[in-house]
């Protein structure tokens, strides 16, 4: 078993019922959700112009490795009929894995650690809810610790 964090995001329709159907189907699909965060309402990070979204984290366990999981989380998005309109555009549903144990992966489908995960306050926010001390493997630093970076940058540029 592997201990993996997953982003959950949505911006169209019934945004916290696409999330927890989702949940639920992850459930159904063998993912074991172990933890999910509070949902945040946030702004739209990259492509502006586009409803907010709301966004979450959860812990999960699964028996297989990081591939199989990447592509049990977009068969549920295909499940939910997530339509893929323009790059970081609009969608009822995004699954993304963020970390998978300690694995440093590059692969033609899946960059492990998400290459963006420590920019985005949408992401850190809600994980650092649910898993301060989880060491991020590239960086070496706790998801709290990168949190907090965040936040202090953010604020040094006035956003
Ligand atoms: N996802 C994106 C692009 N921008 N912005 C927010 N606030 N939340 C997201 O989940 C999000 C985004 C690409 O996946
Ligand atoms: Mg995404
Ligand atoms: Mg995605």
């Amino acid at each position: 078993m592997s201990i993996a964090y997953v982003a959950l995001g949505s911006n169209l329709g019934d945004k916290e019922q696409n999330i927890r159907r989702a949940l639920e189907l992850m459930e159904q699909h063998g993912v074991r959700v172990r933890k999910v965060s509070p949902l945040l309402t946030t702004e739209p990070y990259g492509v502006t112009d586009q409803p907010e979204f709301l966004n979450g984290a959860a812990e999960v366990e699964w028996a297989g490795d990081a591939e199989s999981l990447l592509h049990t989380l977009l068969a549920i998005e295909q499940e939910m009929g997530r339509q893929r309109k323009r790059h970081w555009g609009e969608r009822n549903i995004d699954l993304d894995l963020l970390l998978f144990g300690d694995q440093i992966l590059r692969s033609a489908d899946l960059v492990l650690p998400h290459p963006d995960m420590a920019n985005r306050s949408f992401v850190l926010e809600p994980l650092a809810a649910i898993t301060e001390t989880v060491v991020h493997p590239v960086f070496h630093r706790t998801i709290g610790e990168l949190w907090q970076a965040l936040q202090e940058n953010q604020q040094k540029k006035g956003v």
